[in-house]
């Protein structure tokens, strides 16, 4: 059966379409820079927003209509993946990721929980099978069940620990059941509420043992998938321990996981942590760490993770950027962690949305290549940092130098020309490639 009975497969048709279910940048096939578009973007589409989301907020009910709802959890459950599969062939995306309980209901036992992943991963197998799409990566919802109130491996209560080690070995299981490329780690709660309770120590310290057992696992059962961290600075705990790229970066370092994990970032959660998403893709690129990325934007008036769907043409050519000086994004992806908008409750909206974020990523791509084909930025820092190539600088950075000897320079070369960066005039002719 068919869930979006009036939606076809969703072709490039080009700018001049009036068609609003069909891709207007996005052209999968397009050779840019020497490989497709489909090749450089790696789309993924997210369990969680797409399928389980209903429109709920705060203040309040409901509002997403929906045509999937069986009779019983499991029954949804099963129809979700058929719609899911729908979902994905008709926009041509070849990725997904998920939490283990967006496709399957907890039940009322750990056990059921995990006869129920079994069942319904099953069938999402089959259609994998049968479609050719792959799992970017999957991971263990360690955050919404009332158990999780003070974390998951950070929490203080060691039962804890062990259901979530429980539930990352699930999820290892399932991923070398479904051939997954990378599994994701989100700290949800594993910050703190305050400190006058917190041993931030020992619950930093159980954080890597769970990380190393999960290391552990995978070796054990022969199946590898890049480990990621996903860093968040806030919410839903005030303070989360993986607060940023750099963070994360000293926490991976610190516990001697480098060869096993790299980072997802997200973009919305580069601006809660007072970042630009660049900002973050470039902290993990000096650290050879980037592994995949959480495509989204914040609103710019609202200060939480409203995980909207990319439309920023700036942001994504930047963004692309950074992905094209990292030799591409492979074994990672571009997942959209992209919900719709309360008031864009119709099925429709979620290929218009989606259609949306990878049209606004294929700009980027393209404004992305040509700034890359026109040697901008290389230029720019070329020149901007062109002291340290002859002279006195080519000697720092070959570390002829010591204090005492650049006292001697720095005596003797004491009227220093500083030249101006005309920053507006780089911005305005960046302005020329995105448009
Ligand atoms: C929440 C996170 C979450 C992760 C996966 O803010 O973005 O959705 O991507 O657990
Ligand atoms: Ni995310
Ligand atoms: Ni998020």
């Amino acid at each position: 059966m068919a869930y979006f009975e009036n939606i076809n497969k969703v072709q490039y048709e080009g700018v001049k379409t009036d068609n609003p279910f069909a891709f207007r940048h996005y052209n999968p096939e397009e050779i840019v820079l020497g490989k497709t578009m489909k090749e450089h973007l790696r789309f993924g589409i997210a369990y969680w927003h797409t399928m389980t989301q209903d429109g709920s907020d705060p203040f309040g009910s409901p509002v997403n209509i929906r045509n999937w709802c069986g009779e019983t959890p499991m029954e949804t459950a099963k129809n979700r993946v058929e719609a899911f599969f729908e979902i994905l062939e008709k926009l041509g995306v070849e990725y997904f990721c998920f939490h283990d309980v967006d496709v399957a209901p907890e039940g009322d036992s750990l056990e059921e929980f995990f006869q129920n992943i079994d069942e319904i991963t099953d069938l999402i197998k089959e259609k994998m099978d049968q479609t050719g799409i792959k799992l970017l990566w999957n991971t263990a919802n360690m955050f919404s069940n009332p158990r999780f109130v003070n974390g998951a491996a950070s929490s203080n209560n060691a039962d804890v620990f062990a259901h979530s080690a429980a539930q990352v070995k699930k999820g290892l299981d399932i991923s070398k059941k479904l051939g997954g490329e990378n599994y994701v780690f989100w700290g949800g709660r594993e910050g703190y509420e305050s400190l006058l309770n917190t041993d931030m120590k020992l619950e930093q310290d159980n954080i890597a043992r769970l990380f190393k057992m999960a290391i552990a696992y995978g070796e054990k059962i022969n199946h590898k998938p890049q480990f990621l961290i996903e860093p968040k600075p806030k919410e839903p705990s005030s303070h989360q321990y993986d607060y940023d790229a750099a963070t994360a970066m000293a926490f991976i370092q610190k516990y001697g996981l480098e060869g096993d994990f790299k980072l997802n970032l997200e973009g919305n959660h580069a601006t809660l942590a007072g970042h630009t998403f660049e900002h973050e893709l470039a902290v993990a690129r000096c650290y050879d760490a980037l592994g995949s990325i959480d495509a989204n934007q914040g609103h710019p008036l609202l200060g939480w993770d409203t995980d909207e769907f990319p439309t920023n043409v700036h942001d994504t050519t930047l963004v692309m950027v950074e992905l094209l000086e990292n030799g591409g994004i492979a074994p990672g992806g571009i997942n959209f962690d992209s919900k719709v908008r309360r008031s864009s409750f119709a099925m429709e909206d979620l290929f218009l949305a989606h259609i949306a974020g990878m049209d606004t990523y294929a700009r980027g791509l393209k404004a992305a290549a040509a700034l890359k084909e026109a040697r901008f930025f290389d230029e720019l820092k070329e020149k901007r940092y062109a002291s340290y190539t002859t002279g006195i600088g080519a000697k720092i950075v070959a570390g002829e130098e010591d204090l005492e000897s650049l006292t001697t320079y720095a005596l003797a070369n004491d009227e220093i020309k500083m030249e101006s960066d005309h920053l507006e005039f780089v911005k305005s002719r960046l302005n020329d490639f995105l448009f």
